[in-house]
């Protein structure tokens, strides 16, 4: 007999820095989420498509649920409100390093209308005992249909938590054809490439000051062209980013560059300019043309 095909959307929410990211990519076995040691390293709801001939997962990988200080940030939170609405499943996510999940996530998840799957991510950080602990903490913080141990990082328990997942989509026909991964445009790889660099190489709050915008994304035969913009929220900051006689820029470009070569496997000519847009983090406006309203 001929199984029907399943299809369903998987919210990943959680804290900053738990490994939603990683755990994401290791699901789709592919580095779509960018992925750092920071927290609020991602900013966006984004796509993440497993496919297989008998099912297609589409996850989305939401911004790390914080207390939001600006506008941003309060565009942010509501990513993740729209992804747990559109959810079949939820992936709610903690790690070994929280004690248990926060209140403003148990908030959230209360009202949820569908299964909820909850992950204890980073069980290669510590003892045996001590994720025993967290475990039973968590047993009294929610109400879910599976708890599950991983390291994201390592792999662990990767594909039994996707067999799991399996076991809850619902039937249904593909909403994506089956070879794409996303539904989130190249050049938006792009620019959250330059961002995880700028995240890894700058310090304090510079990162969360930035904004990168691509302006072409042009692909020859030869070699693709990009143009970016870097858009930062002070003058002083400016100065930061681009660096003593334009090193620190230098070094953002050139390691974006490389992995943008892996990714798209083709030679990248990656052109960077930085500017100031002020305030840009509270600016209806701005947040409306860099797409996040
Ligand atoms: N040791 C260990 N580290 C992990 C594991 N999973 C993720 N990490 C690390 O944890 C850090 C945060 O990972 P991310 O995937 O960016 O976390 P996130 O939850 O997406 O964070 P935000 O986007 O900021 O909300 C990175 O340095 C990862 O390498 C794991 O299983 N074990
Ligand atoms: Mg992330």
């Amino acid at each position: 007999m001929d199984k029907k095909h399943k299809t369903g959307w998987i919210s990943v929410v959680g804290n900053p820095n738990v490994g939603k990211s990683t755990l994401v990519n290791a699901l789709v076995g592919e580095k779509l989420s960018i992925v750092t040691h920071k927290p609020q390293t991602t900013r966006h709801r984004i796509t993440a498509i497993a496919n297989e001939p008998e099912y297609q997962m589409v996850f989305s990988d939401t911004p790390g649920v914080i207390k939001p200080h600006y506008k941003m940030q309060e565009a942010m939170m509501k990513k993740v409100g729209e992804a747990m609405e559109d959810a079949d499943i939820i992936m709610a996510m903690t790690d070994t390093e929280e004690n248990g999940f926060s209140l403003d996530v148990i908030n959230r998840l209360n009202g949820a209308k569908v299964p909820i799957i909850v992950v204890l991510n980073k069980v290669d950080l510590k003892k045996q005992e001590e994720t025993a602990q967290k475990l039973e903490l968590i047993k009294t913080q929610l109400k879910y249909k599976e708890l599950l141990v991983t390291s994201a990082l390592h792999g662990f328990n990767v594909p039994e938590l996707k067999k799991i997942l399996i076991g809850y989509l619902p039937e249904g026909e593909p909403f994506f054809p089956k070879e794409q991964m996303s539904d989130l445009p190249e050049r938006f790889f792009a620019a959250e490439i330059i961002r995880e660099k700028i995240l890894m190489y700058y310090q304090k709050e510079v990162p969360y000051s930035v904004e990168v915008i691509i302006e072409e994304f042009r692909e020859d035969e030869k070699i693709t062209f990009i143009r970016a913009v870097i858009y930062v929220n002070r003058h002083t900051q400016k100065g930061i980013i681009i660096g003593h006689k334009g090193e620190a820029l230098k070094r953002t470009a050139t390691a974006a560059r490389k992995d943008m070569e892996k990714w798209l496997n083709a030679k990248v000519f990656l052109e960077v300019q930085v500017k100031v847009k002020k305030d840009w983090r509270d600016s209806e406006n701005q947040l409306k043309s860099f797409g996040y309203l």
